[in-house]
């Protein structure tokens, strides 16, 4: 009955469509209360500082054996430590903004909740949020209603930023999602996933067939192929403002962001997180596309699945004049997404995700995805607009 969740500036499940788009509560710095709530018995508050390896360390702990599982619990996100590097300090991160429950006596770190800044377009307005992640509670404190103390807490120091909007998502459903995509899963080690319980061999099919229907070559084939560099940012920039431009939902970068988000920071982590491939032609940046990796640990056992996600990607075939412009978007993010299949083959990734947004319905089934179990549903807080299609909903997907 969302107890917690209908007290807060959220849209509710059963009212109309707003007929404008615009905040749900007023605010005001001056009423935000400089100090945190009361915690229960036995628990402080603390800010987590991520520029030491020894409490990212300690998150790390914490997700790896507490973090999101699937509904059958058999994988467990396992966000490593260059991961967790990257993804909260994105320029512009507050170190405020990293809160994590720590036992009184002992220092154990029990909960977390992160916050990193960053502007989004929703439809027409720009909107300077915070983007929540993380939240994740000891499995021995589930239940006891410390998940809206974090989420309250972490909104109270996103006030006094002034920051008034957030924006997330999860597995799970709550008031009320803006928009919804499906996860979408291409193989590449196929008897990898078959053995660890990821992929069913359907029963029309055997393991050689397929094996065989997931082989890709060993090389790339788009003309003019090669890895993203610093010297790349502007045009990089430049052509994925205009290329989600199309879309109601968009992050709006800056040229460092570029940097962060693509070239792995200047590859200052320990292990690579980010790949970022560009097309050039005759000098001029035609094409990218981004993946990262993310890996899930087999409960249980001592394995590992290892996911490239689909990240950003443009192609200046979206700005094509021609009577033929969708079947031209198409062949070509159909290419550029083969391409992408191969490296991340050749990077050693067993399996290739993908969601139901940007332009990804074009190639998902030609490509060979096959639809997960998941969903993830995307909120704003503080924020009304009416339901974005481009997911699942969308009459162009499947
Ligand atoms: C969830 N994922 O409905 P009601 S995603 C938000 N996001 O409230 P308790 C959630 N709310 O229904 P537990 C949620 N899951 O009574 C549950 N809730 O209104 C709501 N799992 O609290 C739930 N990480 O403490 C209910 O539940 C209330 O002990 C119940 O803890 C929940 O990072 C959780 O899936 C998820 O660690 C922490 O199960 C725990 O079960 C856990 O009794 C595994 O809580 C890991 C996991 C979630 C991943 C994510 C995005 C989080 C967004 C939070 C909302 C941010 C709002 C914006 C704030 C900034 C505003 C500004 C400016
Ligand atoms: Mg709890």
């Amino acid at each position: 009955s969302y107890k917690f969740w209908n007290t807060q500036p959220v849209p509710k499940f059963g009212e109309d469509e707003p007929l404008s788009d615009g905040p749900l509560r007023e605010n005001d710095l001056s009423r935000v209360k400089t100090v945190g709530a009361e915690l229960i018995e036995g628990f402080e508050w603390d800010t987590v500082d991520l520029t030491d390896d020894q409490q990212v360390r300690e998150v790390y702990e914490l997700l790896s054996n507490h973090y999101v599982e699937d509904s059958e619990a058999m994988f467990r996100f396992n966000y490593s430590a260059s991961f967790l590097h990257w993804a909260l300090k994105a320029p512009g991160w507050i170190k405020n903004w990293h809160v994590g429950v720590r036992v009184t006596g002992t220092k154990k770190l029990v909960a977390f909740i992160s916050g990193i800044p960053v502007t989004l377009r929703v439809r027409e307005n720009s909107l300077r949020c915070s983007e929540i992640n993380f939240l994740c509670i000891h499995k021995k404190l589930r239940g006891k209603r410390l998940a809206p103390v974090l989420i309250k807490e972490v909104t109270r120091r996103c006030n006094l930023e002034s920051v008034w909007n957030a924006i997330y998502t999860a597995g799970v459903v709550l008031p009320k999602p803006i928009s919804t995509c499906r996860y979408f899963h291409r193989s590449l080690d196929w008897l990898k996933l078959y053995e660890t319980g990821f992929s069913p061999l359907p029963a029309t099919s055997t393991k050689a067939k397929q094996v065989t229907k997931y082989a890709l070559p060993a090389n790339t084939s788009t003309k003019g192929l090669r890895e993203m560099e610093a010297k790349d940012s502007d045009a990089v920039h430049d052509l994925l403002t205009r290329y989600m431009e199309r879309f109601d939902l968009a992050p709006k970068f800056t040229v460092e962001d570029i940097g962060h988000w693509l070239l792995n920071g200047g590859s200052k982590y320990e292990e690579r997180i980010v790949w970022t491939y560009v097309v050039e032609e005759e000098g001029k940046i035609t094409d990218f596309f981004s993946f990262y990796s993310l890996e899930s640990s087999v409960i249980g056992k001592e394995e590992t699945i290892r996911a490239a996600y689909l990240f950003y990607y443009a192609s200046e075939t979206a700005f094509s004049k021609s009577p033929d412009a969708k079947k031209e978007l198409k062949v070509r993010l159909n290419a550029l997404m083969h391409d992408a299949l191969i490296l991340a083959k050749k990077f050693n990734f067993d399996v290739f995700n993908a969601l139901t947004l940007l332009d990804n319905t074009l190639f998902l089934e030609e490509q060979k995805f096959g639809a997960g179990d998941g969903s993830l549903h995307y909120y704003l807080f503080n924020w009304r607009t009416s339901f974005i299609n481009g997911g699942i909903d969308d009459e162009k997907n499947i």
